[in-house]
């Protein structure tokens, strides 16, 4: 199996408390050089996460830029998105394939290094690991293991790793030199007062990493 190439940058399209529109957070991250982008809608209905995916899809597609859906591999394939992320209480990796089928990306959360070798293991495409930092976007999140998550799991995993948990433009190039291939994060960019000028911040921080 090939390795999965994944932008520097893995942003999620989550509006949080913001009151910004979905879309528009999608198309100011394209903007600004996002070419991954997650849909993260935890409290939408089915019909809403599908009415998003599809917009997101159109977006996703002009840009050349990748789309998965957080949790739903039903609404990432109704979609026609290019997969799905999943966390530890969702379906198993294989399960996902079984509905998506065998060349969609599927990439697994995980919280320490058993969890990310399992998730390895089961044939996820790329591992999540966190928080690394403090985060209060996330219902339970897990105390912030610090880059020190992020360098034992690197030492054990070669699938491509993707970061996340409070991480901010001046903090993703240190992520990424603990070993992350591409840094998430959604607070610091759905937040942000111009959120295309953050994402070009970072990329440019990270092409210099
Ligand atoms: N998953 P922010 S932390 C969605 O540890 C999510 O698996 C995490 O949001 C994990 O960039 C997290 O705003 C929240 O901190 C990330």
């Amino acid at each position: 199996m090939t390795r999965l190439a994944l932008p520097s940058l893995y942003a999620i399209v989550d509006p949080l408390d913001t009151g910004r529109n979905t879309e528009d957070l999608a198309v100011a991250l394209l903007a600004g050089g996002a070419r991954l982008l997650q849909l993260r809608l935890k409290d939408a209905s089915s019909r809403e996460l599908l009415a998003a995916a599809r917009l997101l899809r159109a977006l996703t597609a002009r840009a050349g830029a990748l789309l998965l859906v957080n949790d739903r591999p039903d609404v990432a394939l109704a979609a026609h998105t290019d997969g799905v992320h999943l966390g530890q209480d969702d379906l198993p990796v294989a399960a996902a394939r079984t509905v998506l089928g065998p060349g969609a990306v599927v990439g697994v959360s995980t919280h320490d290094v058993a969890q990310a070798r399992a998730a390895a293991a089961d044939g996820a495409d790329y591992v999540g690991v966190g928080p690394v930092f403090a985060t209060a976007t996330k219902r339970g999140a897990l105390p912030p293991r610090g880059l020190e998550l992020v360098r034992a799991v690197r030492d054990v995993i070669e699938l491509p790793l993707v970061a996340i948990g409070g991480i901010t433009p001046e903090t993703a190039v240190d992520v990424r030199a603990a070993g992350a291939d591409a840094v998430a994060m959604i607070g610091a960019l759905v937040r942000a007062r111009d959120v295309a000028a953050t994402v070009r911040d970072t990329i440019a921080r990270l092409g210099n990493a």
